[in-house]
């Protein structure tokens, strides 16, 4: 059992604290908001490997000179239906955000749109852009390469980045329907939260450097972590790195890794997302294949089963209510980033 000591913030007080330190390190405020929202969000429902555990991250990723904390990504109106945002070396988030009003226009306009984002470096849980996109209506498809971690369904040697892949589709008056997975077994930060515990990893995240199946977290982070579902997972990894690699004109996992050239930062790489829009595609059908939309997740439902983020909303209304839980060890080193 995890004996640590957990300290109660507000989540008012977590976005400040996330704020104050990336303001201090150097980022812009621009900056310094987007990033922080997203490990807010991370934190509020419940998913450590990507809440305030990041704040680290972001700093050993700006000592090591791997972003550019000021960065102003530029839009560029790419194609019809295609809007490309020049992160220019910055971490994701403001890029997405500068991106989302154009994408929304096209996606308006054509019924299908895409976002290329390129040139970011890259540390967030997808949900957030995907419930920004839902939020306004729209169905979305997104995913990104990280850096070469993870071995081919076969294969014992890292090829692959933990490549997430998220969906979403809104509900009206309902919180969206939306997954967001790794197509490794596991997220790599859950292996490193792990780690960081002293506890051992399920058999089947991962190998050792020889290649032998494995409990030891640091023994997976120095070998290579499995796709889940063997070789389809491994088929999906190898589609989100062409898709949000060469398709998009940007690097694979293999190639963010090493630009990293060991320096241990985020991944630095691009992201593709894919807006619908319903209404242009259904016009006045919306309403009807909508409520077959319900009729699906009900049967899911019924019988028991838990929609995909069903456990993340309850959190976060939990989270809401009552703050949330981050423990002493952590805490610490989050307050000592005050210190410069
Ligand atoms: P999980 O395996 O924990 O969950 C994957 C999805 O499955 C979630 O939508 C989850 O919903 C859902 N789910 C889990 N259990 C059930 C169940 N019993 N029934 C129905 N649905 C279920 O996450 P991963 O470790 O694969 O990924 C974690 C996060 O890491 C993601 O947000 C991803 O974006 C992020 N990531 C980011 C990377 C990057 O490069 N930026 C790289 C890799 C991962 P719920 O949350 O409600 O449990
Ligand atoms: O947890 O695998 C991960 C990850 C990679 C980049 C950001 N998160």
């Amino acid at each position: 059992m995890d004996k640590r000591l957990l300290a109660r913030l507000a989540l008012s007080e977590v976005d400040s604290l996330a704020r104050a330190v990336l303001e201090l390190h150097g980022f812009s405020r621009e900056q310094a908001l987007a990033v922080a929202r997203t490990m807010v969000c991370g934190q509020r429902d419940e998913c450590a490997s990507h809440g305030v555990y990041r704040l680290l991250v972001c700093i050993a990723t700006l000592k090591a000179g791997k972003v550019d904390p000021r960065a102003e990504p530029q839009v560029h109106d790419h194609a019809p239906g295609v809007v490309r945002v020049d992160a220019a070396g910055g971490f994701s988030q403001l890029a997405f955000d500068r991106g989302v009003p154009l994408l929304r226009r096209k996606a308006v306009d054509n019924g299908v749109a895409a976002l290329v984002i390129n040139r970011c470096v890259h540390f967030s849980a997808l949900w957030v852009e995907i419930e920004t996109l839902t939020d306004l209506g729209l169905v979305t498809l997104a995913c990104n390469p990280s850096h070469a971690w993870v071995a081919p369904a076969g294969g014992r040697g890292p090829v692959f980045g933990t490549n997430p892949i998220a969906f979403g589709w809104p509900r009206p008056g309902k919180d969206p329907f939306v997954f967001d997975m790794a197509t490794s077994a596991i997220a790599r930060g859950d292996i490193e939260l792990h780690r960081r515990a002293g506890k051992p990893v399920p058999l089947g995240w991962g190998v050792s450097a020889d290649g032998e199946p494995t409990t030891s977290a640091e023994a997976v982070l120095q070998g290579a972590m499995l796709t889940f579902g063997g070789h389809k997972g491994s088929a999906l990894a190898a589609m989100i790195e062409l898709l949000a690699g060469p398709l998009i004109g940007d690097l694979t996992s293999a190639q963010s890794l090493a630009h990293d050239a060991g320096a241990g930062a985020s991944p630095f790489h691009g992201e593709l997302i894919l807006a619908f829009d319903p209404r242009r595609f259904l016009g006045e059908r919306y309403e009807h294949y909508l409520h077959s939309a319900e009729t699906l997740f009900d049967s899911i439902e019924q019988q028991g089963a838990r929609l995909p983020s069903a456990r993340r909303y309850e959190a976060r209304r939990r989270s809401l209510a009552q703050g949330v839980e981050i423990n002493d060890e952590l805490l610490d080193e989050l307050n000592a980033l005050l210190h410069r």
